[in-house]
């Protein structure tokens, strides 16, 4: 084996410098997994194995009256005129830390996937529980080298609606249950539910569970 290295010092590894080379190494993981469509979805989060997601029809879900995927809509895609734009191929969720990057859906959906059930709890007076599988927020900042003490902003594609931008404090942006979505009771997010993908965090009212995202980024 070379070793071109030219630091043969200490043994010992100091604390910092290997939670530091800990850090790089999960994230040169995590972005490896970036463009491969068939690997990665073994090395799931939580012990939960999710499959690829197979887009199939965005819109069926609505002609089955009801509420689409079990779940209320408080806004359709129609209502915030995102329909064009959430269903356009060049569609991309763009990530903004000290670095940036923009994902495709079949990106994001080859990156390790985390499942967890969280309730939509709208002000107006309903709440219902869902099953969401998607992209921890955490994950996709520090592929971005947002510092995780950041606080972050989500802002829609819709264009204009006083739900379009959300933030979030750090406390919240870090916690493992706080997903970029993109699945939503066992299938795809339907278009009024948030395709191509939706903020689901927990603990925080519906008006901040910013659907049709665009980007994220680290805010002011
Ligand atoms: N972009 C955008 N996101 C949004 C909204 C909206 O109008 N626009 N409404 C919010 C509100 S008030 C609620 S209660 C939830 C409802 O999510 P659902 O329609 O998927 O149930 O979405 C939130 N996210
Ligand atoms: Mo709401």
């Amino acid at each position: 084996m070379a070793d071109h290295g030219n630091d043969h010092g200490d043994v010992d590894q100091d604390s910092t410098d290997e939670a530091a080379r800990r850090t790089a190494t999960s994230r040169r993981a995590f972005l490896g997994t970036v463009g491969v469509a068939t690997v990665g979805l073994t090395a799931v989060t939580a012990g939960q194995s999710v499959g690829l997601l197979h887009v199939t029809n965005l819109f069926g879900p609505r002609s089955q009256g009801g509420s689409p995927q079990q779940l209320p809509v408080n806004r359709t895609a129609a209502g915030a005129a995102v329909e064009a734009a959430a269903t356009d191929p060049a569609w991309r969720l763009h990530l903004a830390g000290a670095a940036s990057l923009a994902m495709d859906r079949t990106e994001l959906s080859s990156l390790p996937q985390t499942a967890v059930t969280l309730p939509v709890a709208c002000v107006e007076g309903w709440s219902v529980s869902a099953h969401w599988v998607g992209v921890r927020v955490r994950d996709l900042m520090a592929a971005v080298d947002a510092s995780t003490g950041a606080r972050l902003r989500f802002t829609s594609l819709e264009p204009n609606g006083v739900y379009r931008i959300s933030e979030m404090g750090p406390e919240f942006a870090q916690h493992p249950t706080t997903l970029v979505a993109l699945q939503l009771n066992g299938q795809t997010l339907s278009l009024d539910h948030g395709y191509p993908a939706r903020l689901i965090a927990p603990g925080r009212p519906g008006v901040l569970q910013t659907k049709w995202l665009s980007r994220i980024e680290v805010a002011g």
